[in-house]
């Protein structure tokens, strides 16, 4: 018997560079796509875990048809929500980006009709880990938007409600703030260090 997932999902795996001339293209492999309970715990057994990766490894888990990445046309507009875990030795970072996927793929980070997840993130880096969550706008209606649109408050109030069930999922403390900023904001600096557009 297979569970069907609401959606079918693809991981995809960031390789650690080997040399200097490794790009960002190179390096991002799509690794499978699923689309039941059983295999997304077949795959979950069968690949290494977080915690043993290299350092600049990343995994994504996207909805099919969806690159994890800030050009797709489905991104391009959106944004994403992180947190970076600071103390590698001391979190559970194999727990936590379980239940991120489990999050993810169980849809219970946004509402029915809110049509924002596009995927989760994890990256392995000197001196932190960090988790993602990314977002199809940062709150403002895209031009050429099918459906009724929202207004810049309700928009704002959609991603900070999944931002809000995010920092859940990640255990956090409400003293902890999870960090949203938009894509377009990422790639003009060059990196993910961007300013935050909404915290929680
Ligand atoms: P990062 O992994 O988001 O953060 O980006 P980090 O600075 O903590 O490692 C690292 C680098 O990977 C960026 O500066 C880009 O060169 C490349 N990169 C990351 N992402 C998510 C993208 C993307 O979506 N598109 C492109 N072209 N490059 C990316």
């Amino acid at each position: 018997v297979k569970h069907p997932l609401m959606h079918e999902w693809t991981l995809w795996f960031t390789k650690p560079p080997s040399g200097k001339g490794d790009n960002w293209n190179e390096l991002l492999k799509e690794v499978v796509t699923f689309s039941s309970v059983e295999e997304f715990w077949g795959i979950y057994n069968n690949i290494t875990p977080t915690s043993e990766l290299g350092l600049k490894a990343d995994y994504h888990l996207f909805k099919k048809g969806i690159r994890p990445e800030w050009e797709d046309q489905q991104n391009k507009h959106g944004g994403k929500w992180s947190y970076s875990f600071k103390d590698k030795r001391s979190v559970p970072i194999d727990d936590l980006w379980l239940h991120a996927q489990l999050a993810a793929i169980g849809e219970t980070l946004e509402n029915d009709g809110d049509n924002e997840v596009m995927g989760v993130v994890v990256n392995v880096r000197k001196g932190f880990y960090r988790v993602g969550l990314w977002t199809r706008t940062t709150g403002k209606s895209i031009p050429g938007d099918k459906g009724e649109g929202r207004s810049a408050a309700k928009g704002k109030e959609v991603l900070e409600n999944i931002g809000r069930r995010f920092k859940e999922v990640l255990r956090l403390k409400d003293t902890d703030v999870v960090e949203f900023s938009g894509h377009t904001d990422s790639a003009h600096s060059g990196s993910t260090r961007a300013k935050a557009k909404y915290t929680v």
